[in-house]
């Protein structure tokens, strides 16, 4: 069953520009390289995760997310 309820399939402004992350809902989060959940599905962050500072292969890439479930 699909899981959507934390989703944005287009981050806009913010379309690679994301330098960290924070997780505050209670699901696994997948981000993606492109809109519409394409590209490269980079990293699931966890749960209530805090990534400080994205990987340099993150770093200003993703452009949408969306709960992994
Ligand atoms: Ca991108």
């Amino acid at each position: 069953m699909a899981y959507s309820q934390y989703a944005q399939p287009d981050l806009h402004e913010m379309n690679n520009r994301a330098s960290s992350l924070v997780n505050r809902v209670p699901a696994e989060i997948c981000v993606y390289a492109r809109t519409n959940y394409g590209g490269s599905r980079a990293i699931i962050v966890a749960r209530e995760a805090v990534i400080p500072k994205l990987s340099a292969v993150l770093n200003d890439e993703i452009e949408s997310f969306k709960s992994c479930r």
